[in-house]
């Protein structure tokens, strides 16, 4: 009897990466680097603030010494690191399409342009060999998720890529008490960073407690090593507190998002429709304060994010 011969191993093509020389270069010496994502700029914000507060977070990297590698998928490639002209094409395309990890193959594999939610930038950093991404706040748990079942793709992925994700908490608009619970489940470390409370987004405090809190990046590097030697897949999250100055009260957004949320049900919006429509209509209703909230926001994690990479470029 003959021994049957081995089934021919089918040899996979590196993934499609475009780098942008800035980017390139610091990942090549060993510098900090943060990821940024891109739907917050087609979708989360409108034109021209969308730009300009993607530029603004660009800056908060460098000035704290890091690159930043904003994120996006452009005719077919995953680009890391977008030059001047590639980021306003972005913030000015009208139909671009919202990529989380279950449509990002069949957009690279046919040619498309989109952007990257947290789950999908999560995927490309670490294809990229990047350990630390920034952004707003995280998809969750929607309300009434006990119905919809709708519930973001970002809190799996956080459970299984490696990626120190930092944002201000889950969005105010989501069911946060279960975002909590699906985190923890997925042996998600949720880090309060310098506080003990949950943030909200918009709000300081969620009325939660945050289950892990560190004070200095240096901790969080240390962290991320530390599951690295465990063998740990899966990445962390860091709830970073908005910066007090540009804080919306809670009780002035509950109704507001309470709204919302009801409009979005009675249109009978849905699925990848659901946090645009929200953060659009709540932008509304705030009168624009709500978009100046999480320009603040951004960059004050993006500050924290260069912070975290430093740390990590120094451990080795
Ligand atoms: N944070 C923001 N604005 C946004 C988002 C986050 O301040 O637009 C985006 C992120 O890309 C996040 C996505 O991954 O919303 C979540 O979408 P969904 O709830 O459909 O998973
Ligand atoms: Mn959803």
């Amino acid at each position: 009897m003959s021994a049957r011969p081995p089934l021919p191993r089918r040899q996979h093509a590196a993934p499609p990466l475009a780098f942008s020389p800035e980017v390139a270069a610091a990942l090549e010496q060993g510098q900090p680097v943060v990821a940024l994502e891109s739907t917050i700029i087609t979708h989360g914000m409108p034109w021209p603030r969308n730009l300009e507060v993607a530029r603004e977070v660009e800056d908060e990297v460098r000035a704290a010494g890091a690159v930043p590698a904003t994120i996006a998928v452009r005719r077919g490639e995953i680009r890391v690191g977008l030059k001047p002209a590639a980021m306003e094409a972005l913030a000015r395309e009208e139909g671009a399409l919202k990529l989380s990890r279950a449509d990002l193959a069949a957009a690279l594999a046919s040619g498309a342009t989109g952007s990257t939610t947290v789950a999908a930038t999560m995927i490309c950093a670490r294809l990229a060999g990047i350990e630390v991404f920034a952004t707003g706040g995280i998809g969750g748990v929607h309300r009434g998720a006990e119905r919809s079942f709708d519930i973001s793709a970002d809190l799996t992925e956080l459970g299984r890529t490696a990626v120190t994700v930092v944002a201000a908490g889950a969005k105010a608009i989501l069911d946060l008490p279960r975002t909590l619970e699906v985190l923890e489940t997925q042996g998600v470390p949720v880090i309060g960073y310098g506080t003990d409370a949950f943030p909200a987004f918009w709000s300081r405090e969620s009325g939660l407690r945050a289950p892990l809190r560190m004070d200095r990046p240096e901790q969080i590097a240390a962290a991320h090593r530390m599951r690295a030697r465990l063998g740990l897949e899966g990445g962390q999250l860091v709830a970073n507190p908005i910066p007090p100055e540009h804080e919306i009260p809670a009780e002035r957004l509950d109704p507001l998002i309470a709204q919302a949320a009801a409009e979005a049900e009675a249109q009978g919006v849905t699925g990848k429709a659901v946090t645009p429509f929200m953060l659009s209509r709540i932008l509304e209703l705030t009168g624009g304060d709500s978009l100046e909230a999480n320009g603040a926001l951004v960059r004050a994690n993006a500050r924290l994010g260069a912070q975290i990479a430093a740390a990590l470029a120094a451990l080795d």
